[in-house]
């Protein structure tokens, strides 16, 4: 049989379930998932290979109402998606009835590749709003195959999958055969770190980090990373290190857990907290972060 490959790129309103698929569909955590929008900031590939096929699958942040720097270019990685695509997955989630950006809405309908509309966490929903739901975007999209599914519990994730080869055009492959990811390493070191602070931080203070890996050094038995956690005033400095050190203490023991657990070695990570000011509307900073416009 010829090979195939392709990207596929998935798309959709913040927290319906976007990250929690690509990883389902990959294996690994590649992206991280906590339930506040924005955990998702970067465009992320994700590659599953087998004997005859290459799927590429990209996972967006989601659509949003740009309000600052960062967000404009977190919109340009989603507006991307559209362009190099072969495959869409658009996918809502249970009782979600509209995506916000008509704009993007319009794109989505008049695709000329296919697309797939994935109507996720149907764990929580009833058969009878099952099938309301269903009739609902069949009407609003047309063009889509509708596929309800649970990206949390694998159900109908293989039959999405399938569906995908199907759908993949004729193509060698795009990445070497043995790649999960384009991104490098400490991508996933910052990534990992920006998780724990999601989920451990309240109000504004996970969305003024930026994570910095400034060294990432593998020996044969361990790897030994350094990297900083930069804030923008010094408020948020004390508040992340928290009384006693305790807070970013607790950063550093989970991060390093799911560090090992990432790289299947023993790692040594050390934490350092740096003010920053602004560097999430400063298109240099930007650009250092990979944010690239
Ligand atoms: P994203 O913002 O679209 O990337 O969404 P995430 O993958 O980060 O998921 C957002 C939240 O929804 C997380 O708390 C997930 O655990 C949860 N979630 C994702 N898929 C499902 C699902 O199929 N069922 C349920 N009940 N929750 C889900
Ligand atoms: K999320
Ligand atoms: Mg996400």
């Amino acid at each position: 049989m010829a090979h195939k490959a392709g990207f596929v790129n998935i798309i959709g309103n913040p927290n319906v379930g976007k990250s929690t698929l690509m990883n389902a569909f990959v294996g690994e955590r590649l992206s991280i998932i906590t339930s506040k929008a924005q955990t998702t900031r970067h465009r992320i590939l994700g590659i599953v290979n087998g004997e005859d096929f290459q799927v590429i699958l990209s996972d967006t942040p989601g659509i949003i109402k740009p309000a600052y720097e960062l967000q404009e270019s977190m919109m340009d990685f989603v507006k991307s998606a559209f362009e190099d695509a072969d495959i869409l997955v658009y996918m809502v989630e249970i009782g979600e009835r509209e995506l916000k950006d008509e704009a993007f809405f319009r794109k989505i309908v008049h695709a000329e590749i296919p697309v797939l509309l994935l109507l996720n966490k149907i764990d929580k929903s009833n058969q009878e709003q099952l099938e309301e739901q269903v009739g609902l975007w069949k009407e609003k999209v047309p063009n889509a195959e509708i596929y309800p599914i649970s990206a949390l519990e694998g159900f109908n994730v293989s039959e999405v999958f399938s569906r995908i080869l199907e759908l993949l055009p004729e193509s060698p492959a795009f990445y070497p055969k043995d790649s999960l990811t384009d991104k490098p390493e400490r991508f996933f070191v910052n990534e990992i770190i920006r998780e724990k602070i999601l989920l451990h931080y309240k109000k504004e203070i996970p969305y003024a980090v930026e994570i910095d890996t400034e060294e990432f050094f593998e020996e044969e038995k361990i790897i030994r990373m350094r990297s900083i956690i930069m804030v923008e005033r010094d408020t948020q400095k004390g508040i992340i290190i928290g009384h006693k050190g305790n807070a970013l203490k607790r950063v550093g023991v989970e991060a390093r857990a799911d560090l090992e657990k990432f790289f299947g070695k023993q790692v040594h990570l050390e934490l350092y907290v740096k003010v920053n000011k602004n560097w999430r509307s400063n298109d240099r900073q930007l650009k250092r972060f990979g944010y690239s416009k």
